[in-house]
Parts: structure tokens; sequence; C-alpha cells
């Protein structure tokens, strides 16, 4: 089970997965740092948005330390004899952190728009079949992996949905500071999670780009889309009482 040279992360790959920790490991920090100048009651979005930096440190660390991936052998139609029969590094270790933290970007953003806990729970497991077919589709060799990903992209259209139209119509229920910060993380969330398919397509799906290149892709959105989300959610709120959320 080799992974040739150019299809595994190299010294430089590693280096930039543990910065992205270090990122993160602050951003948890500061999150829960931030906690501290609200009364308890006033702290769920802190401990939310730190959950998700924490568990995307240790997930950055595992990848760093060149853990979490299996190796697929990539099946390729066209024949092209320099990269055929070659094995691509997967780090499925990514999909253990989506599978926690995606549910918990969703929490912050549908509590901040007051949706109906059923909406927020069917909305959260729909998110999952997303996830989990991105895993398993990455997994796949053959060309049914491309069916999984159909099947996750449909789920993702459904979550957008129900953040752009749905979550928008509720904000603008609750007043303008709250639509205001609801539209600037919504708006955030969602351009950033559309290119999370982009980036699977040309590794996990049709292995076009290298695994350093794949680190920096999803390194740079994971960036956008957990510490800048958050620091834009948690100031979002700062004059928002979450009783108004019935919180
Ligand atoms: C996959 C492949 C299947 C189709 C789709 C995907 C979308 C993934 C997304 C991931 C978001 C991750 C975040 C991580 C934390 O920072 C699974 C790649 C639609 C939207 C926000």
């Amino acid at each position: 089970n080799t992974v040739a040279t150019d299809n595994h992360i190299t010294v430089r790959g590693s280096d930039w997965y543990f910065a992205v920790t270090a990122v993160m490991v602050v951003s948890t920090f500061v999150f829960m740092g931030l906690s501290f100048r609200k009364p308890r009651s006033q702290r769920l979005f802190h401990y939310i948005t730190a959950a998700i930096t924490l568990v995307a440190a240790i997930a950055y660390f595992s990848m760093g330390a060149n853990l979490g991936w299996t190796a697929i052998r990539v099946e390729f139609e066209r024949s092209d004899p320099k990269v055929a029969g070659l094995m691509r590094q997967i780090f499925y270790v990514r999909y253990i952190d989506w599978f926690v933290t995606t549910p918990l970007l969703l929490l912050d953003l549908l509590l901040t728009c007051g949706l109906p806990t059923p909406t927020i729970v069917y909305t959260i497991l729909i998110n999952e079949i997303m996830i989990i077919t991105g895993l398993v589709g990455a997994l796949v060799k053959s060309s049914y992996k491309w069916g999984y990903y159909v099947f996750g992209c449909v789920a993702f259209f459904f979550v957008a949905y129900t953040v752009v139209f749905e979550g928008r119509a509720h904000a603008r229920a609750l007043g303008n500071d709250i639509l205001k910060t609801y539209t600037i993380c919504g708006v955030w969330t969602i351009g950033l999670w559309f290119l999370y398919p982009i980036a699977w397509g040309v590794s996990e799906g049709g292995n076009v780009i290298a695994s350093d290149s794949e680190a920096v892709f999803y390194g740079i959105l994971d960036l956008l889309a957990k510490p800048v989300f958050g620091a834009l959610l948690i100031w979002g709120h700062r004059n928002i009482d979450l009783a108004r959320l019935g919180l």
C-alpha cells in the first residue's frame, strides 16, 4: 500500500496542517475567554463556537502528524501512464471533524434566527447525510463515488434552502439586529460551504490536485468557516439577549 510521493503530503503540507492547528487552538481559547465577559446564562454561543474550533484543532493535529488517512487506488478511465494505478491519500479524519462540527455550525446559525426545534433537527440530520455520503464517496474507488457525491449535493441544497429562505424569514421577525447578524453569518456560511464540494471534486473525487494543494484548499476554507465565522457570530451576539431567541 505505497502512496506515490506526489500523492502524499510533504513536510510543508504537514507544517501547514500544524499551523492551522495552532490557529484553531488559539481561537478556542479566545472564544472561551470572551465567554467570561457574559453571565453564565448568556454563554451558549461561546460554548458551541469554542467546541467547533477545538474539534477542528484535534483533526488538524492528526493530519499534521500524518495520521487519520487511508490510501485508495485511483481508477483512471483515461490511462495517463504517469498517474494510472497510483494511490491517493484520503484524510477520513476530516469527515469525523465535519460530522461533529457542521451540526454545531448549523446550531450556531439556526438558533440565532429562532427556527423551531423540529426544523433545526431535520436540517442537521440532512446535513449528516451530506457528510457521510461525502466520506463514503471519498473511500469508493470506482466511479460510483460520484453517485454518493450527487446524494451529498442534493442534501446540501436542502440545508442551504433552510438557511437562506426559512432562516431569514424567522430572523426578520425577531428584529433588525438579529436579522443583520443572521444575514452576515448566513451569507458567509453558504458562500463558503459551496466551495467544499468543489474542493472534494478536485481532491477525493477527481484526484486532480495533489494532497498538499488539498491541504491548502480545505485549510483556508476551514479557517474561514470556523474561526472567522465564529468571530462574526460572537461579535454579532454581543448585544443580543438569548431570552429573545427563546434560549
Ligand atoms: C462534501 C461532498 C459531498 C457533497 C457535498 C459536500 C459538502 C461538504 C461541506 C462541508 C463543510 C464543512 C465545514 C467544515 C468546517 O469548517 C461532503 C464535500 C455538498 C459543505 C464547514
